[in-house]
């Protein structure tokens, strides 16, 4: 009797302790797009990395687009988040750019995903 309790104590412990590595949350960076220029401009990430970009519009209707990773998504005026969730699965630089028109400053609204490899140490 005794040694069972024991050994299941030793279980449940083990149970409890987070296993951060495997069921890690994305990480989450919020962006904030407001003529003309999204803050922060450049975000930056390890392959392999999950990551939630939660954009709001500081004015108008603005857009993020990413076009290597196929993303493309409104963000509304008045503040409304808009979630994109992704895996950085490839090593580089990927242009973030307004997809929606905003303006005289549109085209200079743009931002920068950089994604490096991963660390060995990490692994
Ligand atoms: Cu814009």
């Amino acid at each position: 009797m005794l040694t069972l309790s024991a050994c299941t104590a030793a279980t449940l412990a083990i149970g409890d302790r987070p296993s951060s590595a495997q069921t890690a949350e994305p990480r989450v960076v919020a962006v904030v797009a407001q003529r003309f220029a999204f803050e922060p401009s450049e975000i930056e990430a390890t392959v392999g990395e999950r990551l939630r970009l939660v954009i709001t519009s500081a004015d108008g209707v603005h857009g993020v687009e990413i076009k290597k990773l196929k993303i493309k998504r409104e963000v509304p005026r008045g503040g409304e988040a808009v979630t994109i969730d992704f895996t950085a699965t490839t090593e580089g630089r990927f242009p973030i750019l307004c997809s929606e028109y905003c303006g005289n400053g549109h085209s200079d609204m743009t931002g920068m995903l950089i994604v490096r490899s991963a660390p060995d140490a990490t692994r």
